[in-house]
């Protein structure tokens, strides 16, 4: 496909800027999300992003395309609603790694093995950002916090791991810094027919002195085509890479086609709410009333 121009993308940008601290790894993921969609080319209507609460949360307010402002942790389940409703939408949810794997860890899971049609983008900056920097369920172990200040004593969580192990059947990590590869996992992940979820690694550089820029420069690399991501297997032993802490695998780990979606098996078929002709349906019917 062409490459887009500047003025192609143009159109997915608002007048406002985002008040993200300068450097922040949001910024790379805000481009990444609308060179997706731009190159894709979904047209702005079509799109609806379910903002979770934080600073990523705050992304859809810099986009032109639909936008849902969700509860701390509910984005997900928003997210499924709109698609059920209406299968002609690209949903993408934005949402940090506080929500997703705090708060909302049970919709995370389920949206999983219930493959909903929908595209996860976790910006994962291993701490809760706006209310300025706790240690989060992505910490790393010692992660000195205004909650933990003899650092973090618990394990990590690898949301790769646990992604795939829900049996997610796309599953993809990027990094802020590199927006062109997380641009194709985004798209990748919007292209799949099914739950998919980007691990978008994402610096912090007011709050987390750990995982930087340099940190992920310097341990993480792109899968090349030796991989195969169709092998549950082996995705399993890709994605452990990343609980030692030393290697970040970038690519797509894990991808499962042709698996129902949460649709295909709610609907049988049958249109999606939006499109339904409700002028016709009885309710006394449905409710198995004469
Ligand atoms: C249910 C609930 N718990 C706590 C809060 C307070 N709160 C608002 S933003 C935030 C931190 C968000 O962290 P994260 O989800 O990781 O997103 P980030 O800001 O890092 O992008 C918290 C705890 C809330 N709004 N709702
Ligand atoms: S606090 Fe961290 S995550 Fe939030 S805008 Fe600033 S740099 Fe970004």
């Amino acid at each position: 496909m062409a490459k887009k121009s500047k003025k192609d993308l143009a159109k997915y940008h608002t007048q406002s800027t985002p008040n993200w601290c300068p450097g922040c790894g949001n910024f790379g993921i805000w481009v990444a999300v609308k060179n997706a969609i731009a190159e894709l080319e979904i047209p702005a209507h079509k799109v609806v992003l379910v903002g979770d609460i934080g600073c990523s949360g705050k992304l859809p307010y810099w986009t032109d395309f639909n936008g849902f402002a969700g509860l701390h942790g509910r984005s997900i389940p928003i997210a499924e609603g709109i698609k059920m409703a209406n299968d002609d939408l690209t949903v993408i949810v934005i949402a940090g790694d506080g929500g997703t794997l705090s708060e909302g860890l049970q919709h995370f899971i389920h949206a999983c093995r219930r493959n909903v049609n929908i595209t996860v983008v976790l910006h994962n900056n291993q701490l809760y950002g706006l209310t300025k920097g706790q240690a989060s369920s992505t910490s790393e172990k010692g992660f000195v916090s205004s909650m933990t200040p003899e650092g973090s004593y618990e394990t990590p969580l690898n949301p790769a791991l646990l992604a795939v192990t829900s049996q997610a059947s796309f599953v993809a990590a990027g990094f802020a810094g590199n927006t062109k590869h997380l641009t194709q996992m985004i798209k990748e992940g919007i292209d799949h027919e099914g739950f998919a979820f980007v691990d978008a690694y994402q610096p912090c550089v007011t709050y987390n002195y750990i995982n930087t820029y340099e940190f992920y420069s310097k341990r993480s690399y792109e899968l090349d085509d030796s991989y195969d991501p169709t092998d549950r297997r082996a995705a399993m032993d890709k994605v452990l890479e990343i609980d030692e802490g030393v290697k970040f695998p970038l690519g797509v780990l894990y991808q499962i086609k042709g698996q129902k979606t949460l649709a295909d098996n709610v609907l049988h078929g049958k249109t999606s709410v939006a499109k339904a002709n409700i002028d016709k349906i009885s309710v006394n019917k449905l409710f198995g009333r004469k």
